[in-house]
């Protein structure tokens, strides 16, 4: 099997009352589980079998590939979207290397203010984004499975806006959701870690 489905690297209920035990549950039990199946299932015949995860997402993209676009995209998604979140996480004191990036972007209460209103505006379902291009922090949205790595950017930060990451704790006020996660869950030392 090319790709596998990573233990949560916390408890079910480490992310209360921020993010549920059920929503986890489902949200990485379920969904995160159906993209690495079908991803699997897909890559077969695809010509881009045996290669890295990011190598695999990127030829995806190129080869216009919907279905791997779709579900290995969001297996790279959801892969650090686990560790991009932590008991205790958030704050506004960040590592070393990502501060001096965000104060090249304009500071800390502008990059929040632009992430969450990426993942506002994002028109159904996607994912908001922090990602580093030619050297440069910028605030990003996609749609469905997409990421930066397949328009030329490497995403350090990610937030998913698929109702299934926030229906049952907020159900539909995605701004509260997005306020809370970037508050109190988002672990900046795996964020300042994808600057390598
Ligand atoms: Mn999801």
């Amino acid at each position: 099997m090319t790709f596998k489905l990573p233990d949560l690297p916390y408890a079910y209920d480490a992310l209360q009352p921020y993010m549920s035990a059920e929503t986890l549950q489902f949200h990485h039990d379920k969904h995160h589980l159906a993209y690495v199946d079908n991803g699997n299932k897909l890559i077969v015949g695809s010509g881009l079998e045996g290669q890295s995860l990011t190598k695999v997402v990127k030829g995806a993209w190129a080869k216009k590939n919907q279905g791997l676009i779709n579900n290995v995209g969001q297996h790279y998604n959801h892969l650090h979207f686990w560790s991009w979140m932590k008991k205790g996480g958030g704050g506004n004191k960040l590592p070393g290397k990502l501060d001096k990036l965000v104060q090249g972007y304009g500071g800390f209460d502008k990059m929040r203010a632009d992430f969450i209103n990426a993942g506002t505006t994002q028109f159904g379902s996607g994912w908001a984004w922090l990602a580093i291009r030619d050297g440069k922090l910028e605030v990003a949205k996609t749609p469905n499975g997409e990421n930066p790595l397949m328009h030329g950017a490497q995403p350090i930060l990610g937030c998913d806006v698929w109702e299934h990451s926030y229906y049952i704790d907020y159900r539909n006020a995605r701004p509260k959701y997005l306020e809370a996660w970037f508050d109190h869950l988002v672990n900046w030392d795996y964020v300042e870690s994808m600057l390598s």
